[in-house]
């Protein structure tokens, strides 16, 4: 790759020699893909591929238009429920994703030993056996060694990536899901589901759309943004409370700038109004409930003259709006991941199981206008298609990242982001060694350069990712995977799924010498000498095969009928749920069980505001940035190269900066320059960070060195702080920090 003096940015190469000349010359040692041939070429009748988006977990169905082996234009399937043939400006853009000149193109070996920002990795091209073999040899050595807890894969709970980890006989199988949306999973499969969260949110039927923190419409999220507008268009009310004014709360009848980590308070008065004054769906909560009458004793000390003086939400407003949102029918909290339930303040769980409460209270629970249960099609389970011997017992073991100590997570199969780097720093509970990630960047880490010293402590690490990211950077061996468009295989809807219904993707040719992680399961499964694990046959392409066989289809069948399988069907709601009494628990037995309150009460935020840190923390995303994957794209860049502290004016004037000024954005554990944005659109003890900025990568070309990440400022923490702060989600506490900022 490339040296950190000779290399001229994208953004200088692009002035300098145009599009094509840039892409021929970039890549810093690395052969460039050819540049993408004009938009204007016309699409080729026959030459259409179908595909699902994977830039985000929504998952929409595309159409691939082709032209001379490439794609040319991407849009919609309009078969699929969820894409209604369209995607959003991040599917759209992920073209450049594909044909990104810094795309990770062959194996690579690290040959300088020194790891760390500004430090030149010493990249030697390899071929691929070479790279397997490496790898399983390392992991071998270190499972001969250390024994199989000894590694960590470091991915999403996958079908290939479980089978990975649990053929190694490691329990140590880490994702991100406590900085995302463990909160919210835990309650829902607790008080609902048995597993987990759903997706489907009927929103489109909707007449009352009540958010705390949600931005679905300022996330792209391409369906949601259509279907709010039609509720919005059919004469629905959304409120959104916001310390921010986000794209959502930009569009609704009501903004209320709540004091950040408060919500519950409100929550709380609200459930108390509604209980008092009857106003809930008696038939609703007489059928499919249990817990009522412990409820309303519970909330009683709850009034919204108290939940004012916490949240500074006036009492009037509360009222009110708990008598509409029960007046008025269909009602729905939206919420989805890093809203005020997801897993931001120490009490965001309980902001949550209130959610999941009103919800129920108002009937909309599996019924029109609300949270929709799965209809996701089931697929037969990997361990149906292939068969191999029963996993090594040491994947019972307990976890690096403590999370054997959360039973009601652990029982989600997920993992901690916030725990790793101690765990791995302090070698309790037994020390780890190598790592194979797949997917992740050291960016999404709360505290990343704590967990940059701990990923310096492992013998070797294997990265598998299809851009030279920051993770890429500090691997011994980059294994370079497939992006989405080069995948194959069947997607089941599930964020729009009304009824079961199935995506064909079409691979498009690989791009370079990469493969798919599949094969690296696979391949450095038997060169482990773990053969048992891999059955006779045993490929991606296979499993599709299998799953497709028991749809009773054809892929091209599936293709003739447009890339979906699954006809429409009418919504039956459904009357069971998966509880221990097949009720809505209210009164949750579940947390009870796993000791925590089953029933919500009223617990403060963990940060403190203080003279050194007057400031809440909050953090967001952009609509057409994708976390740390999307700052990479010039034409995404040209509009927006950088992220900003957003402050208001009244903040600002104090602080003695102006609009596009640099500022330091400080906390207890780090510190971050961004430019300062003005808005009158965030209260004035806020400052907002939105994500996906501040790499150092030297070969991300075009992202390398603009804004900071917000997550240097949040700390990470031990598991005993972890359980200090009693969440069943393991919450990473993302925005209960405190913060200062100054003139930089
Ligand atoms: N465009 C785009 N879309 C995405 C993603 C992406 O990277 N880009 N990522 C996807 C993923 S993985 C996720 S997790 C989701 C995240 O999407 P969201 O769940 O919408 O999360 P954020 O964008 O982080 O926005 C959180 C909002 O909560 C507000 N907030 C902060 N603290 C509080 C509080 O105490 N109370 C209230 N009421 N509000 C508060 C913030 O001001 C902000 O507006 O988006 C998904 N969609
Ligand atoms: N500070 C801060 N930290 C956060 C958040 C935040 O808002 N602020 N948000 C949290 C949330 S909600 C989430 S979901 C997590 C997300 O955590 P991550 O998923 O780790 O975050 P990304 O930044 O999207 O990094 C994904 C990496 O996968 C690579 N990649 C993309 N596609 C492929 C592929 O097909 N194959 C392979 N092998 N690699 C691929 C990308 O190049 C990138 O390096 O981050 C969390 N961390
Ligand atoms: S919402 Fe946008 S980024 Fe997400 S899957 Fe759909 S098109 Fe792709
Ligand atoms: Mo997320």
């Amino acid at each position: 790759m490339s040296s950190p003096d000779t290399t001229l940015s994208r953004r200088q190469f692009l002035k300098l020699t145009g599009t094509a000349g840039a892409a021929a010359v970039l890549g810093g040692g690395l052969t460039a893909f050819a540049p993408l041939p004009a938009y204007a070429a016309p699409p080729e009748e026959d030459g259409l591929l179908y595909g699902t988006c994977g830039v985000c977990s929504m998952g929409c169905a595309y159409v691939a238009h082709m032209s001379n082996g490439r794609i040319v234009r991407l849009s919609g399937n309009p078969k699929d429920q969820t894409a209604e043939g369209k995607l959003c400006v991040r599917g759209y853009s992920a073209i450049r994703l594909l044909y990104d000149p810094d795309r990770l193109k062959y194996p690579m070996k690290r040959t300088n030993p020194e790891k760390g920002v500004g430090v030149d990795p010493g990249w030697v091209r390899i071929t691929w056996d070479e790279a397997l073999d490496l790898t399983a040899s390392k992991l071998k050595e270190v499972r001969d060694a250390y024994g199989p807890q000894a590694i960590m894969l470091v991915a999403r709970p996958k079908d290939w990536q479980k089978h990975f980890a649990k053929s190694i006989g490691t329990p140590n199988h880490i994702a991100h899901n406590n900085t995302c949306y463990s909160t919210h999973d835990v309650v829902w499969r607790a008080m609902v589901t048995g597993k987990g969260k759903t997706w489907t949110v009927d929103y489109e039927h909707s007449q009352y759309i009540l958010a705390f923190g949600w931005d679905g419409m300022g996330k792209s999220k391409n369906h949601w943004g259509r279907a709010v507008n039609t509720a919005l268009a059919n004469g629905a009310k959304l409120v959104v409370f916001d310390p921010r004014l986000s794209i959502t709360a930009a569009k609704a009848h009501g903004w209320i700038p709540i004091k950040p980590g408060t919500d519950l308070a409100v929550l709380l008065a609200m459930i108390r109004t509604i209980v008092n004054e009857e106003l809930y769906d008696k038939e609703f909560v007489a059928n499919y409930t249990a817990g009522l009458e412990q409820l309303r004793e519970a909330v009683q000390e709850y009034t919204p003259e108290w939940a004012a003086g916490i949240s500074e939400v006036p009492a009037e407003t509360i009222a009110r709006i708990a008598r509409e949102f029960a007046a008025t029918k269909p009602a729905v909290i939206a919420h989805h991941k890093r809203d005020a339930g997801g897993p931001n303040y120490t009490n965001s769980w309980r902001t949550a199981q209130c959610f999941v409460i009103l919800d129920t209270l108002v009937g909309s629970i599996d019924r029109p206008g609300g949270h929709i249960l799965d209809r996701k099609h089931k697929l037969p389970a990997f361990d149906e298609i292939f068969q191999f011997p029963a996993y090594p017992d040491t994947i019972k073991g307990p976890r690096i990242d403590g999370l054997d100590r959360f039973s009601a997570f652990k029982a989600l199969g997920k993992g901690s982001f916030s725990t790793l780097a101690e765990g791995i720093l302090s070698q309790d509970p037994y020390p780890v060694k190598a790592m194979v990630v797949w997917k992740h960047n050291l960016l999404a880490f709360p505290n990343p350069p704590r967990m940059m010293e701990a990923i310096k402590t492992l013998d070797f690490v294997a990265v598998s990712d299809i851009l030279p990211s920051e993770m890429a950077q500090l691997a011994d061996v980059v294994l370079p995977d497939y992006t989405f468009f080069e995948g194959s295989g069947l997607n089941p809807r599930t964020y729009h799924a009304m009824y079961s219904q199935v995506a064909l993707r079409d691979p498009l040719p690989p791009l370079g010498d990469v493969k798919s992680f599949s094969s690296v399961v696979v391949n450095v499964l038997k060169k482990m000498g773990l053969g048992e694990y891999v059955p006779e046959g045993m490929s991606g392409r296979a499993l599709a095969n299998a799953q497709i066989a028991t749809l009773e289809t054809t892929v091209e069948a599936i293709r003739g009928a447009g890339g979906m399988w699954g006809e429409e069907e009418p919504l039956e709601p459904k009357t069971e749920f998966g509880t221990p009494s097949g009720k809505i628990e209210l009164y949750s037995t579940v947390l009870e069980e796993n000791g925590y309150d089953p029933l919500p009460r009223w617990v403060e935020p963990r940060a403190v505001l203080n003279d050194q840190y007057p400031l809440h923390l909050l953090i967001w995303r952009k609509p057409w940035e994708r976390m740390s994957q999307s700052q990479n794209d010039p034409i995404l860049a040209e509009f927006c190269p950088e992220n900003c502290a957003t402050m208001n004016p009244e903040l600002a004037q104090k602080v003695g900066v102006g609009e596009g000024d640099y500022v330091w954005v400080e906390s207890h554990v780090n510190k971050i320059k961004v430019r300062v944005h003005l808005t009158a659109g965030i209260r004035p003890d806020c400052v907002a960070v939105d994500h996906g900025f501040g790499h150092w990568s030297r070969d991300l070309s075009v992202a390398y060195n603009m804004g900071g990440n917000d997550g240097d400022l949040i700390p990470n923490l031990t598991v005993a702080e972890q359980l200090e702060a009693g969440c069943p989600g393991m919450a990473a506490l993302m925005e209960d920090v405190a913060v200062k900022v100054y003139k930089a």
